[in-house]
């Protein structure tokens, strides 16, 4: 990644108005909606850098639809991001996981739907550990004079007009998609803009580093433990053993696994037997950057993207980074499928 020499300087607002450009029918309404979320994004990185000072760490007493307590971050997220999108007029409804049920907005027939994960990796929020912010946008089908139905709400990921996420981390950075390659801002506090880093980032097509929680290890399937087995053997020609790295937030692992490559997995397990992340604000938006980038994301078994879903909270399990690691493990879970190890 090489830096942008001063006169090169382009804000997010420029880099998606150039973009738009280059889609002659485009009304800038959803380059809209991207820089209304790029506000969000400033205004929640604000709150998170000085979250310690603010009193806003820390549990708000209620719990989310999962029965997971809420951090007083979580919730100040969620209503950024709504608000953001309120004002922008064309989004209909939202689905965050911070919501049981689907968030009707005043622009009843609004052309857009979001789902979101307004602060992923909460838990470690109090513990100065990168977290982060997900969304993913889906188009209706039409009739937008006519308030948006729920089951628009659920369609496949590979229906997804754009996705991206905010990393709240040693700097804050913005990743999006409109399905034209992943681009990568910066934000700079003195300016108060995102700065665009990388035109148009790339996935490396094999990497040496394996993202997984070791510690459900005794219920995966025998194929996954085979595979983490190859990672940890000994052979200096394939470049192993790998190296571990696994951080509890998906953004953060995604981001970097998507810059270094490797792969991250969270596989279906004993105390959650569908996979514990979310398909529609966390596996989808994060699989189509991830494939913007020349990578993969499946769910062991079909393209994460290609799930047709039927709630709008479902979990997958995910295996997702550069292709040939996916490829990999891939083959180990269909050699070993059904054998119990
Ligand atoms: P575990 C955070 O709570 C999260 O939803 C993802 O960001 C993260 O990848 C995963 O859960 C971590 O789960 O079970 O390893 O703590």
């Amino acid at each position: 990644m090489t830096a942008q020499p001063e006169s090169k300087l382009i804000t997010l607002e420029e880099f998606i108005i150039q973009s738009q450009s280059k889609f002659p029918g485009a009304k800038g309404e959803l380059s809209q909606l991207l820089r209304d979320i790029g506000l969000a994004a400033k205004i929640i990185s604000r709150e998170v850098n000085k979250a310690g000072i603010t009193n806003i760490l820390g549990y708000d007493g209620t719990k989310n639809v999962h029965g997971e307590s809420v951090k007083k971050l979580d919730l100040f997220a969620d209503q950024q991001l709504i608000s953001a999108l309120e004002r922008s007029g064309i989004t209909s409804m939202v689905i965050s996981e911070e919501n049981d049920g689907i968030v009707k907005l005043s622009c009843e027939g609004g052309k857009y739907i979001v789902y979101m994960d307004p602060l992923d990796g909460s838990s470690n929020i109090d513990v100065n550990v990168s977290i982060g912010s997900i969304f993913s946008i889906y188009m209706r089908d039409g009739d937008f004079d006519k308030p948006a139905k729920d089951a628009e709400a659920l369609q496949p990921g590979n229906r997804q007009v754009a996705a991206g996420y905010v990393l709240y981390g040693s700097s804050t950075t913005l990743a999006y998609t409109t399905g034209a390659g992943v681009s990568l801002f910066t934000l700079d506090p003195s300016l108060g803009e995102f700065m665009l880093s990388d035109r148009r980032v790339e996935i490396p097509k094999h990497g040496r580093i394996y993202s997984i929680n070791e510690g459900s290890y005794n219920s995966w399937d025998l194929g996954l433990k085979k595979y983490i087995k190859y990672c940890q053997e000994e052979d200096p020609e394939t470049g192993r053993p790998y190296s571990a790295r696994y951080i509890g937030s998906m953004v953060a692992d995604i981001h970097r696994t998507l810059i270094k490559g490797g792969i991250f997995i969270y596989p279906h397990s004993k105390n959650y037997p569908e996979g514990k992340l979310r398909l529609m604000y966390e596996c989808n938006p994060l699989g189509f950057i991830i494939e913007q980038a020349g990578g993969m994301a499946t769910d062991g078994k079909i393209r994460v993207m290609d799930i047709e879903p039927n709630a709008i909270h479902q979990r997958t399990p995910i295996y997702i980074g550069s292709p040939e690691n996916v490829e990999h493990v891939m083959d180990f879970l269909h050699e070993y499928e059904g054998q119990v190890g």
